[in-house]
């Protein structure tokens, strides 16, 4: 289904024939108490893919976005059996931020105040009923992609380039916001490999980097359910909620046993590394702390020989 209109306009086409894959992922809640409006406007999100989610009242409205987890967009209609629709608009705000959610307001009548009403409520746009489908579905569209280009840059600032870990900064906001209901068991590592510089010296550059991305896996592979990270240049971070010490310091160990053990393909010969680690947890609850204990103990694994976990 294309309108005659956009075949006009060729970079258009394209985006919208790129956004037609995409919407197969896309949820739409459509909040409206007029079932002839509500059909129209979710037939026509149904016919460009996008996943819909029919609702008439506010609540039901809510519990679809509780247990969607991809839903970008609602589109809610002024008045609604349990509260108005620049009401609900504000307490949905409470939930989620304009960057995570798009709203859009959509009313008929006279009212020329009722955009501002839902803008001012914290809603992205608003749209008059009647509305022309053209105008209804480039304001949708561009709606979802202002939530996903947001979700994009907030996935590169929290992820680590080279080994797709998440980086220094994610682990901070990670630990920090568990850290509120931590219990007493849990532990800190500090990993970091040994004599990596001779890596880079003897096979350059680009072999690093490869020892890297392979210690990376490794520890995405041993730890799934655990806060990691690239800390920083050949160091890397696991906080293990929940672990009593000495599982942590067994499991943490044996890593360092399949890291050891470990053949690491370059791309004209093998090599192998092995790393230290510095281990805190049974002291402290801070994460300043755990950390500045675990880099104190690493620094002890470094001057005893290397290749060791210390606590
Ligand atoms: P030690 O056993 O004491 O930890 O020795 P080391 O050689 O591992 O430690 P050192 O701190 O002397 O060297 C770390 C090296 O890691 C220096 C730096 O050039 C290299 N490095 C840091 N980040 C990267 C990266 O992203 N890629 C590559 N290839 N090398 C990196
Ligand atoms: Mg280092
Ligand atoms: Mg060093
Ligand atoms: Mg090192």
């Amino acid at each position: 289904y294309i309108p005659k209109e956009n075949a006009q306009n060729y970079d258009y086409l394209i985006r919208l024939i790129a956004r037609l894959e995409k919407n197969k992922s896309t949820g739409v809640v459509v909040v409206s108490t007029n079932r002839v409006q509500r059909t129209r406007t979710l037939s026509l999100l149904e016919r460009h893919n996008f996943v819909v989610y029919e609702c008439i009242t506010a609540s039901e409205a809510m519990s679809a976005l509780s247990d969607h987890k991809h839903i970008r967009l609602v589109i809610t209609d002024n008045t609604l059996p349990d509260m108005s629709g620049t009401v609900f608009v504000a307490s949905l705000r409470k939930a989620f931020s304009k960057e995570q959610l798009a709203i859009m307001g959509i009313a008929g009548g006279q009212g020329m105040l009722m955009s501002a009403h839902f803008i001012k409520s914290g809603a992205n746009d608003f749209l008059r009923i009647p509305y022309c489908h053209e105008e209804f579905l480039c304001r949708v569209m561009q709606n979802v992609e202002y939530i996903e280009s947001v979700e994009a840059i907030r996935r590169a600032a929290n992820t680590d380039y080279l080994t797709g870990l998440p980086n220094r900064r994610h682990f901070f906001y990670t630990v920090t916001m568990q850290h509120q209901q931590l219990s007493d068991e849990h532990a800190l590592a500090l990993i970091d490999l040994d004599f990596f510089k001779s890596i880079n010296d003897t096979h350059g550059h680009d072999a690093g980097d490869a020892v890297l991305k392979a210690v990376a896996a490794l520890i995405e592979f041993y730890f799934p359910d655990e806060i990691i990270s690239r800390f920083g240049g050949e160091e890397f971070c696991i906080y293990l909620p929940d672990t009593p010490f000495s599982e942590a310091y067994e499991r943490l160990d044996d890593f360092r046993k399949v890291v050891e053990a470990e053949a690491i393909e370059l791309p004209k010969t093998t090599t192998h590394i092995t790393c230290s680690i510095g281990m805190s947890g049974t002291t402290t609850q801070r994460i300043d702390n755990l950390i500045s204990d675990a880099d104190k103990q690493l620094y002890a694994a470094k001057n005893s020989g290397r290749n060791k976990v210390m606590f």
